[in-house]
């Protein structure tokens, strides 16, 4: 049977991205439903799906997974051949430990650069918690690239999977927030801007026209485009 995804509009749900990026990778067949974000009615349009409110939801049959980490999870129960997490035991346990730090954490990240694919990319000031984010996320993918990089461009190697897709929307705030990062890492980001998954997801991002509703005084930037 399908499998259904719910998810947010795609330019600024970051959520979203991570389990739609690693089914479209791993070529795991599903069908989309976009719910636009912070809209009059959006929070009942998704609670028709879930009691707990938010989007990712994926829909299997009978069954709901929600939570994109405990999504990541269920596909991989379900689809053991696409791999997305390494095969090797020390690996795999590495894999879980970064994807669930990024999962619980970042919040400074999370905050001051959320996720905007409209944004143009151009560096930005931010305060040094975010920049203390973003020296410990550099760390994390320099260790896994070379402990367990060596076949291929992503974390893991030549597979792009679950640990790579709870980090996809960082690439995108690294990328449109300018964030000062290494040569390595900004290959790591080049290898994961380059999937056609991601290519696909950026496009779709790019027509649409939503703009969150919501005003909370703290918003960091302007919403919807163009922004300068
Ligand atoms: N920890 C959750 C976070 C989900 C989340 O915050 N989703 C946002 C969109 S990116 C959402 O549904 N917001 C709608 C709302 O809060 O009304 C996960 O990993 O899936």
């Amino acid at each position: 049977m399908a499998l259904t995804l719910i998810i947010g509009n795609k330019n600024y749900s970051s959520w979203s991205l991570r389990p739609w990026i690693a089914m479209k990778a791993a070529a795991i067949p599903f069908k989309e439903m976009l719910i636009p974000l912070y809209l009059a009615g959006s929070g009942e349009e998704i609670l028709k799906h879930s009691p707990a409110g938010k989007v990712p939801i994926l829909i299997d049959g009978d069954e709901r997974a929600w939570e994109s980490l405990a999504i990541l999870e269920h596909l991989a129960d379900r689809f053991p051949d696409a791999n997305l997490w390494p095969s090797d035991r020390r690996a795999r346990s590495h894999a879980r430990s970064i994807s669930a730090e990024m999962h619980a954490g970042f919040m400074p990240l999370r905050q001051h650069c959320t996720m905007n694919l409209w944004l143009p990319p151009k560096p930005r000031p931010m305060p040094q918690e975010v920049l203390d984010n973003v020296a410990r996320i550099e760390a994390v993918w320099a260790d896994c690239r070379a402990r367990f990089g060596q076949t291929g461009p992503f974390l893991f190697g030549a597979t792009f999977g679950a640990a790579d897709a709870m980090y996809a929307p960082v690439v995108a705030r690294f990328h449109n927030y300018g964030l000062p990062v290494s040569g390595e890492t900004h290959a790591y980001m080049d290898a994961v801007m380059a999937l056609p998954a991601w290519r696909e997801w950026y496009d779709a991002a790019m027509k649409e026209t939503w703009i969150m509703q919501n005003n909370e005084p703290d918003w960091p930037l302007v919403r919807g485009k163009p922004v300068a």
